[in-house]
């Protein structure tokens, strides 16, 4: 294979954009053939066979550089639509979002090339989400320690008798509660601050969380350093106490790699000297 797991991992990721986008033009296509609407009918075929070919190309490419292709299984698209109009408003959607996911693979190949950032002990490091970002979380993640490595839910033990109310009252959500653990417990799932804040673990295995857009210094002792949700300025609303930056201050020379934990096949490393 001469192209990394992480390429090889977004371009089929590429290439099932591309056959969903397919199939859903290929459906609206059916329902306007059926109304009579024979000429959008032919556009819409036209799309889906354009869709096609770019899978095609994904597939021929993969071949060529001995990685492999998954040929992706697709979901029932939407087959009835009220009006004319309506189809060609969902074939816009779809097409933005095949738009889009050439966009991150392109952002993705040029951050592959460019993954390491140089610093001298003392020098700090800002990320940040540009304003203009897609509207998705991500995390600059030092997991030094493979074993605190963790997920943005995580189980932990309650009281059986604990009553949890969905807030607002009669919100449609529910806690995931597992019953019958040990000592009158059960067990619920729930967010993991040491996901969603900055957050660090210590050489003796202390956790701590700490204000959104942390300011924390890598000592080199850490097991853990996580920066939390980073959302572009003014998207906070979609995990309120999330962060629009994260500064890590690094104080003692050495190879530093992190990832993203909601994305770990984003990842960078920052060299100190
Ligand atoms: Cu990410």
């Amino acid at each position: 294979m001469r192209i990394s797991m992480k390429i090889t991992k977004a371009i089929n990721d590429q290439i099932s954009y591309e056959a969903s986008s397919a199939n859903a033009y290929i459906a609206i296509g059916a329902w306007c053939e059926r109304i009579g609407y024979d000429g959008s009918a032919a556009f819409f075929f036209e799309q889906a066979a354009e869709e096609n070919g770019h899978m095609l190309k994904l597939i021929h490419y993969l071949n060529g550089v001995e990685a492999q292709a998954i040929i992706p299984a697709i979901e029932k698209p939407k087959s009835s639509f009220e009006s004319l109009e309506s189809t060609f408003q969902f074939g816009l959607k779809s097409e933005q979002t095949v738009t889009k996911a050439i966009y991150d693979l392109v952002d993705m190949a040029e951050k592959e090339k460019d993954r390491s950032t140089w610093r001298f002990t003392g020098g700090s490091v800002v990320w940040s989400a540009p304003i203009n970002a897609p509207l998705e979380p991500h995390t600059v993640s030092f997991v030094i320690n493979p074993k605190t490595m963790t997920t943005s839910d995580a189980p932990f033990a309650v009281q059986s008798s604990t009553q949890f109310m969905p807030l607002p009252p009669g919100a449609n959500s529910k806690p995931n509660i597992v019953p019958g653990g040990k000592n009158g417990m059960n067990t619920t799932i729930v967010n993991n601050a040491m996901v969603y804040l900055p957050a660090t673990v210590d050489g003796s295995g202390n956790a701590k969380t700490f204000p959104p857009n942390g300011n924390l210094t890598l000592t080199g002792t850490e097991q853990y350093l996580n920066s939390g949700w980073i959302l572009p300025k003014g998207a906070e609303h979609i995990f309120p106490g999330s962060s629009n930056t994260f500064t890590v201050m690094f104080s003692k020379a050495g190879t530093y790699s992190y990832t993203c934990i909601l994305h770990p096949w984003m990842a960078g490393t920052v060299v100190v000297k």
